[in-house]
């Protein structure tokens, strides 16, 4: 009802944004560096059966060497941010060793971005780790939040002459849960008691990567990517369905936000007191992508006895991954504001190969930021995901997520009609009518 209004009141008209809102798009060191060989994903990618179709991240979109001619590209798209990640076991490929050129290599990134006039966001930990910390134990071990410290405290003071913006980790539930409950992602267990001792070593990372970063940098905002997908019950009136729909709520989108905000989680089965990580968030970092309804079905324990499928007839993305519905991105920045930070939204975006939903989804997903920052919500920037067609992780190269479309094989380059779409709302820090009255029904 509210977005009709919205639609009704402001067809005509022009939707503005300040002036310093930063527009870009996401990335992560593993999806488009190329030979990350000494992580646990490519060790993973070698196992038959782990990737859809076989596929390996092999040269991704050849950044490592080339990143350059994609920072070259989202210069000319008018972008002014950039969401990238460091890669932990490129810097440190064992126990005891560092490695000098890598970190250089990530500061000429960094000014390369600078240089273009793209302001760089880093992140820390984006879902891969060093093959010899995998093999010991990963985050399972007690020593493993201090292990990551060790290189938060090597890498970050190298990158502070480019970057104050910092996300510690992405999407610690959803890591977590694939790659300890559901098994999908390495290391493949399935234990939600070990998933839950993982995650909790996850926030101490975190915290401790705060203030690591604050101590070399006191101005820095640091925070990290939190993923939040909606849940409705399937029958409003089923009271089962809204208490597995609340429950999946509280345990994918609150859990280590409310960690890293109090120091305490209290989501059944994961209850943690750690004081350390209370007030260890300078932003929030909201990560949207879909919504789920949500019914009672006593076969699904491992989703605290919920099914979970999109919105009959709702238009969904690619791939089975979801239901396109922008009004979900205003109601998680209602959430996300609860913690009176400033706001990034720090992923938004969807698989589509024609690409013949993303210039939509760009507008109405914005037209839904605009409506929130109208009743004051503190969002400061969007990043789209992503730049470029990328390693998929589990789904290979199978879902086209990039405002410009990639051929792995050839490192062809392709425009795609939406980052024409995105590069003029990034050049006039606007939705302008003409594409409001083109994409908004
Ligand atoms: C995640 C990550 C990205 C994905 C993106 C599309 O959410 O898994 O942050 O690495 O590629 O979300 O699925």
């Amino acid at each position: 009802m509210i977005a009709f209004g919205l639609m009704q009141t402001h067809r005509m008209s022009e939707i503005r944004f300040p002036r310093a809102f930063r527009w870009g798009t996401a990335t992560s060191a593993h999806q488009v560096e190329g030979n990350n060989t000494h992580n646990d994903w490519w060790a993973w990618e070698q196992q038959p059966g782990r990737i859809v179709a076989g596929d390996r991240s092999g040269l991704a979109c050849d950044w490592w060497v080339h990143a350059e001619r994609d920072f070259d590209a989202a210069r000319d798209l008018h972008q002014n941010a950039h969401r990238l990640s460091v890669e932990w076991s490129r810097i440190q490929p064992e126990t005891g060793r560092w490695d000098g050129d890598a970190i250089d290599r990530y500061r000429e990134m960094l000014r390369g971005l600078r240089e273009r006039g793209i302001e760089p966001m880093v992140t820390l930990h984006h879902f891969t780790n060093p093959l010899w910390f995998a093999e010991r134990g990963g985050w399972e071990r007690d020593d493993a939040a201090g292990l990551f410290a060790r290189f938060v405290e090597r890498v970050v003071p190298a990158l502070i002459d480019f970057a104050d913006l910092w996300c510690t980790v992405n999407e610690p539930v959803g890591w977590a849960f694939s790659a300890y409950v559901s098994g999908v992602w390495p290391p493949g267990v399935r234990s939600a008691r070990r998933g839950m001792k993982a995650l909790t070593q996850m926030l101490r990372g975190h915290a401790a990567a705060y203030r690591i970063i604050h101590q070399v940098q006191p101005d820095a905002q640091v925070g990290f990517a939190n993923y939040f997908r909606l849940f409705d019950p399937a029958q409003a009136a089923s009271p089962l369905d809204r208490l597995v729909a609340a429950q999946q709520h509280r345990f994918v989108n609150m859990t280590f936000i409310d960690g890293a905000a109090t120091g305490r989680v209290r989501t059944l089965p994961w209850v943690v007191n750690l004081p350390e990580a209370a007030r260890t968030l300078d932003f929030v970092g909201v990560n949207y992508y879909t919504r789920d309804m949500v019914s009672f079905d006593l076969r699904n324990p491992k989703q605290f006895f919920g099914r979970n499928y999109p919105a009959p007839g709702a238009p969904v993305s690619d791939g089975g991954y979801g239901e396109i519905y922008p009004e979900g991105l205003y109601r998680v920045l209602r959430l996300a504001a609860q913690y009176g930070k400033p706001i990034f939204i720090t992923e938004n975006g969807l698989p589509d190969d024609d690409d013949d939903r993303r210039p939509a989804f760009i507008v109405d997903h914005l037209s839904q930021v605009w409506r929130a920052m109208q009743e004051g919500i503190p969002v400061r920037g969007y990043y789209h995901w992503s730049l470029v067609d990328n390693f998929e992780w589990a789904r290979g190269w199978s879902l086209k997520f990039g405002l410009i479309a990639l051929d792995p094989a050839t490192q062809t380059r392709t425009l795609r009609s939406s980052a024409s779409v995105y590069a003029e709302i990034c050049r006039d820090s606007a939705l302008n009518p003409r594409m409001l009255e083109r994409f908004t029904r």
